[in-house]
């Protein structure tokens, strides 16, 4: 089954969406194969986060991903790497198709809600990151 990496960030879940996030996934049709809540540490985000050390936004996407807990999942079906992404909606929520993740949950585009990879390539470098193959159900 093909997997993704889902993270409800902690604006989010915070906010008490996780359910509404985990619905919206489950009514496409997909499996919830791995959660957990969790912190993520500094250490964690520089590893999930790689490509993007450097840039700009960097230091306040580690502070807010670390500020507080978030839920990783992983989430698989059909197609569910570009599905997810498309359920999600656009990075800037301002952006966002009505009826997305982003559109109905997040505040900007730093808070916004939730985090899917973006390839196979991707997925299979992000979920060992959160999960060990034990606590994977597929
Ligand atoms: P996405 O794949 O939709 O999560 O978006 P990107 O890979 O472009 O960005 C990764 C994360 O960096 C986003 F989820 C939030 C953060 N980001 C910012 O905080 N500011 C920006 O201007 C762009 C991205």
């Amino acid at each position: 089954m093909e997997k993704t990496l889902v993270l409800i960030k902690p604006d989010a879940f915070g906010k008490n969406h996780a359910g509404d996030i985990l619905k919206i996934y489950e009514d496409a049709g997909f499996k919830i194969l791995a959660a957990k809540v969790m912190k993520m540490t500094r250490e964690v985000a520089a590893k999930h986060y790689a490509e993007h050390i450097g840039r700009p936004f960097y230091p306040a996407l580690v502070e807010f991903m670390t500020s507080a807990p978030l839920m990783a999942l992983v989430v698989g079906g059909d197609d569910v790497i570009k599905k997810v992404r498309e359920l999600n909606g656009a990075t800037n929520p301002a952006e966002a198709a009505e009826g997305t993740v982003r559109k109905l949950f997040a505040e900007d585009k730093t808070k916004n809600a939730v985090h899917a990879s973006d390839s196979k390539e991707s997925a299979a470098r992000e979920i060992p990151i959160f999960f060990g193959a034990c606590e994977i159900f597929d």
